[in-house]
């Protein structure tokens, strides 16, 4: 048995223990900035059942309020005028002015009503993907329920009996393109052991918007816009853990392709799927892991190698901003040589340009990328984020400076 699955194991003793800047274009300059996200409740959780709280970066948390027992969460479908980048706006359609739609994060037995309005002016209805409930309860337009009309609202209402990572998602295909999906989080009534010190959420979508345009193509087949979390690299905001932590991240996927996702510096263990856990026994290391379309993948490791580490997909399509003929091969400008840090001879090389390495640092300051390497948002684009594995005297003074810009 090697280190790292000893360490994965030990706990079990322990239970219940590019180009981005250029992509704004004039016509957005008129467009009212877009509506800043929901703040996120306090999560409903008692710390010493084990369970730590599921935080998804740059996506709230949905509200709820208790009624006769009963965890009540009003949400309403709806276009979201968001950023996936500064200055790239974006006309998506998601949920409580949020794409993804927030999370929503309970418990097993839980009863849940859950008020979906639809402020679309099409036909709505909501499905809860992985969930054993009623078929009334399923959002199948047709098939299990009429769908909801604009301006209507229909109340989806059940008890959990599973827990896992699980999303809720508009069961109306091209819906679903325009980004309509959200996390739903179950939590067993224990926590899983071993158990961790930091769970996060990704949620993983891709967009086609070709340039000067801010409406996503729905039917396009290819995809030049990777979000996490509806943020592009590097705009998304980096997780921060403690050296030693032991640490979930949940990934789920809605779109047209299937994402490998790769950690730096670490292996992991997948021990989940979008059908609950995996059993001890049965996970095996890696860091990569296929999430495929409408499946969830947990992945837990113990972050015990210091530094900034990239998490991000492989395909080499989806680490960029933006790509369209107008960057990349198909743009063969010798003047570039210089711009693109290329070589004076850059343009007598077949195949010049490649890749640019646009250094934009200076947009992306806040206390998450606190003391990142110069440089680092060259090298952070499209469905990219980072996981920060910092030492205590760092994280503290990192949590410090966030809770002094509230
Ligand atoms: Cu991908």
């Amino acid at each position: 048995m090697n280190s790292a699955r000893r360490s994965f194991l030990r706990g079990l003793a322990t239970v219940a223990g590019a180009a981005t800047a250029a992509t704004t274009s004039a016509q957005h300059v008129h467009l009212p900035a877009p509506p800043a996200k929901p703040a996120s409740p306090a999560p409903d959780r008692d710390p010493r059942d084990g369970i730590a709280p599921v935080l998804t970066p740059d996506t709230p948390h949905m509200p709820w309020r208790l009624e006769s027992g009963v965890k009540v969460f009003e949400i309403a479908a709806e276009h979201v005028r968001t950023e996936f980048l500064p200055g790239r706006v974006v006309d998506a359609w998601g949920f409580n002015g949020s794409v993804p739609g927030p999370t929503i994060e309970v418990n097993d037995g839980d009863r849940v009503r859950l008020v979906v309005e639809n402020r679309l002016p099409e036909l709505f209805s909501m499905h809860w993907h992985g969930l054993e409930i009623p078929v009334e309860m399923d959002g199948m337009p047709g098939l299990s329920q009429e769908p909801i009309k604009p301006g209507e609202k229909f109340v989806y209402e059940f008890t959990l009996k599973q827990n896992g990572t699980f999303f809720y998602h508009s069961h109306m295909a091209m819906q679903e393109m325009m980004g309509m999906i959200g996390f739903f989080i179950i939590h067993p009534r224990r926590a899983h052991a071993p158990r961790v010190d930091r769970d996060f959420g990704i949620v993983l979508q891709e967009w086609a918007i070709l340039p000067n345009n801010t409406i996503p193509n729905t039917m396009a087949m290819e995809f030049n816009w990777l979000t996490m979390n509806g943020k592009a690299g590097p705009a998304t905001t980096p997780m921060l853990v403690k050296r030693g932590e032991r640490v979930r991240i949940r990934l789920i996927n809605m779109g047209m392709d299937h994402h490998p996702i790769h950690l730096h510096g670490h292996q992991f263990y997948v021990t989940g799927t979008e059908g609950g856990r995996i059993r001890t026994t049965a996970v095996i290391p890696e860091n990569t892991v296929l999430v495929g379309v409408a499946q969830a993948r947990d992945i837990e490791f113990v972050a015990d190698n210091p530094g900034d580490w990239h998490l991000h997909c492989h395909l080499p399509h989806h680490m960029m901003n933006q790509m369209t003929a107008m960057v990349g091969p198909a743009f063969h400008d010798p003047g570039m040589a210089g711009h693109a840090h290329g070589s004076p001879q850059a343009s007598t090389v077949p195949g010049f340009p490649q890749d640019m390495f646009m250094e934009i640092d200076d947009r992306f300051v806040k206390p998450e990328t606190y003391g990142l390497r110069r440089g680092w948002t060259a090298g952070t684009m499209g469905m990219m984020t980072i996981i920060r594995v910092l030492e205590p005297a760092m994280f503290d003074k990192i949590q410090a400076m966030k809770a002094g810009a509230r």
